[in-house]
This record gives structure tokens, C-alpha cells and sequence, in this order.
């Protein structure tokens, strides 16, 4: 018995992405992608992400004044986290890479506590479930496996809640999204892979990253379907991701959606992009910004005035102003428990290297350099 799709072509995904906002802010009614959103939500959609650029900027100069021991900028992809997080409901839940601030902040997380996994003082500030917002993955992709899991076993306890997981065009040729994958497919486990193509891993551009015609055409190998959307439209973005969310919630499995964005910062603030990409690149690529085109659409439809920008902007400070108070001088735990809450019974090779750190640190406590 086969349980492949009827129609492999339902999988595919559309030859152009979802797009409702033009840079110009006009806006094109799409009647496959309705929106659901009134005025005052719509104005929500831009104060989080003008709020999540701000306190992205001071991350930065918080990692430049030796506050932070490297952070990772999500600027230009504000609308492709913003717009996707804004489409789950409360109980649903998300599994973030270490680039999604955005997202953090849709889910109201403690921007600095977050930010405290940069500063080395511990993992994050925030209770996953307080949030349902699991803690930053910095190994590539291990997040979608924790996705599949928790969405499956929701399943399993008839708990309609949808999970998202994030990561980036390098992680769909990591080992582990593709395992997620293909047991989210084969289990038709209510969970959203969502790719923000920001167009490189790093140095790597997308060209040398796969030979498919799109990374949502990935998604027909597992038998999931493939969305695209241009991610620098958070209007598009929250109508495509809803749709899947939605659909997942009734039971028609997983889906794959490729957000086409553009990283608009360095990969992290140990990278020199300018090594391998253009000035004239960047310069294009800003046109797309999506801070700009939600603010067009919003002056355009009469919603944005100054007195909105002020009280934005205004709010926007403040939250920067408590990370820079969070984070600054915050005082670091104990190296030592970096061992805990790794093995129930530890090994004797893990038992060794605590043993070295200690004595490491004995080291140090008496005056030699780490
Ligand atoms: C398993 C693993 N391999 C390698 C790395 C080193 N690394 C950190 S970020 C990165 C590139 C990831 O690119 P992408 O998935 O496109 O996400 P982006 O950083 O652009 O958001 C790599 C290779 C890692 N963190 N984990």
C-alpha cells in the first residue's frame, strides 16, 4: 500500500512566491491567502518589528563593547519571523535557531534574559514553557528534530497544538531536518518547517547550497508540501504560514515553507561579509526592507501617523534600555554547570573533562591565566 500524495504536483510549490506588499507598500488582495488581521493588529505587526531592529542594533553594540561574547543579527528578516510567530496561536509552539529574536519577541521572552546564552552567563533567562518557546539551537538544525517530537507526541495525546521550528537554507543539508522530515511526514505530525532563505550559510551562497530548483522543493521528498513566500512581506508571510498552520491543525500533517529573505547584518558578529558579498548586493537588498514596506502599506491604508511612530520608537528604546541593563556586567554562573543536566549517569570520559575544567579554574582562582 502506498501512502504517497494522490498528486505529486499538490506538493510542489507555486513557481513564484506568495507576495501581497509591494516596497511601495501597495497591496495586492490574494484570494488563496485572505487576511484575517484588523487595524490594530496590523499596526502590532510593525511596532515588533521596528522593536526587534532596535534592541538587534544594541545586541550588536552590546557584543562590540565586550558584553556579549558573539550575537547573531536577524536584521532584514524581521517580517519573515514576525509575520510566521504572529500566526500560531498562544499554546502552539516554537523551536528557534539562534538568529530568531523576532520570534522571541512575538512570544514575549525576556529579550535580555535571551540574550543572556551570548553573554555565556547561562542558557537563556526564559522557561520554555512559560513561552512555549524552546531555548536557541546553535548546532544547525537539531531544533527540527525537537519540532517533530513534541508535534508527534501531541498528536499521539490528541493535543491540537502546532509546533514551527526555524532554521536557515544551510540546515536543509544538514542530517538532522531531514530525519525531522521524514518522520514528520510519515507521521503527518501537525509541524511547520520554516526556512528563512536569507540567501547564505555564512559565507556560503544559496547556489553552492543545493542544485533543487527551490529549497521548498525539498519538501516533496518527504512527502510534505512546499510553500514559498517572500519573506521581506510580513502581510504574505502570516497569510502562507496561517494557511499551513491551520491545515496542520486539522489534521493534514506537516508543511515546508521557504521564506525568500535577505540577511542584511554579517552572519554573526565574528563574520567579515564583505569578504563575500558586494556593496552593490547589500544596496539592492535593501530596497526589499520590510520595515519600510509595512510602514508605505500602513501610511497608505491611513494607519501610521507620527504620534504611532513616536509612541514606537519610544517603546522601543525602553526595551533596549532593559537589555543593555540585563545584560551589562551580568555576572557569570558557574562554569562547572555546564556538566549538569547532561547525563543521568556520566560517562568516564565526561567525568574527566569536568575534572580538567576544575582543575582549570583551581588554576585560575589562583591567579594563572585561563
Ligand atoms: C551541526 C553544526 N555544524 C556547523 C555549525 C557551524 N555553523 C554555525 S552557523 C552555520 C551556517 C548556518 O547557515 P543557515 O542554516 O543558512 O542559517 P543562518 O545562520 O544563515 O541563519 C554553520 C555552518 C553549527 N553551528 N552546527
Amino acid at each position: 500500500m502506498s501512502t504517497a500524495a494522490s498528486d505529486p504536483n499538490d506538493l510542489l510549490p507555486p513557481d513564484e512566491p506568495v507576495h501581497l506588499l509591494d516596497p511601495d507598500g501597495t497591496y495586492h488582495a490574494d484570494p488563496d491567502h485572505p487576511l484575517d488581521l484588523d487595524d490594530g493588529q496590523l499596526r502590532e505587526l510593525y511596532r515588533m518589528m521596528v522593536v526587534t531592529r532596535k534592541v538587534d542594533r544594541e545586541a550588536i553594540n552590546l557584543q562590540r563593547q565586550g558584553q556579549l561574547g558573539v550575537y547573531a543579527s536577524c536584521m532584514g528578516q524581521e517580517a519573515a519571523q514576525i509575520g510566521s510567530a504572529y500566526a500560531l496561536a498562544a499554546d502552539d509552539w516554537i523551536f528557534p535557531s539562534y538568529r530568531e529574536l523576532g520570534a522571541a519577541l512575538v512570544r514575549e521572552v525576556d529579550a535580555a534574559g535571551f540574550l543572556h546564552l551570548y553573554r555565556g552567563t547561562w542558557l537563556s533567562d526564559h522557561d520554555p514553557y512559560a513561552h512555549n518557546f524552546g531555548l536557541m539551537s546553535i548546532p544547525i538544525g537539531t531544533q527540527a528534530l525537537h519540532a517533530a517530537g513534541f508535534a508527534m507526541g501531541a498528536a499521539f495525546d490528541d493535543n491540537p497544538i502546532v509546533t514551527m521550528t526555524y532554521f536557515g537554507d544551510g540546515g536543509t543539508s544538514e542530517g538532522d531536518p531531514h530525519e525531522a522530515m521524514t518522520f514528520a511526514g510519515v507521521f503527518k505530525a501537525p509541524v511547520i518547517f520554516f526556512v528563512q532563505n536569507n540567501q547564505y550559510a555564512i559565507s556560503v551562497p544559496l547556489e553552492r547550497q543545493t542544485a533543487a530548483p527551490s529549497l521548498a522543493h525539498k519538501a516533496i521528498g518527504y512527502g510534505i508540501p512546499g510553500f514559498r513566500v517572500d519573506g521581506n512581506d510580513v502581510l504574505a508571510t502570516y497569510a502562507v504560514t496561517r494557511r499551513a498552520v491551520e491545515r496542520a491543525r486539522q489534521g493534514h500533517g506537516p508543511a515546508f515553507i521557504e521564506a525568500m529573505t535577505y540577511r542584511m547584518e554579517a552572519h554573526t558578529t565574528s563574520d567579515d561579509p564583505t569578504r563575500y558579498r558586494t556593496q552593490e548586493e547589500l544596496d539592492e537588498a535593501a530596497k526589499t526592507d520590510p520595515i519600510a514596506r509595512m510602514r508605505n502599506y500602513l501610511t497608505a491604508r491611513d494607519l501610521y501617523d507620527q504620534d504611532l511612530e513616536d509612541g514606537i520608537e519610544e517603546q522601543a528604546k525602553a526595551t533596549a534600555t532593559a537589555v543593555r541593563a540585563g545584560i551589562y556586567d551580568a555576572e557569570h554562573g558557574d562554569p562547572l554547570e555546564l556538566f549538569e543536566h547532561v547525563y543521568d549517569d556520566p560517562t568516564g570520559h565526561f567525568d574527566h573533562q569536568r575534572e580538567q575544567l576544575q582543575a582549570e579554574l583551581a588554576g585560575a582562582v589562583d591567579g594563572e591565566d585561563l
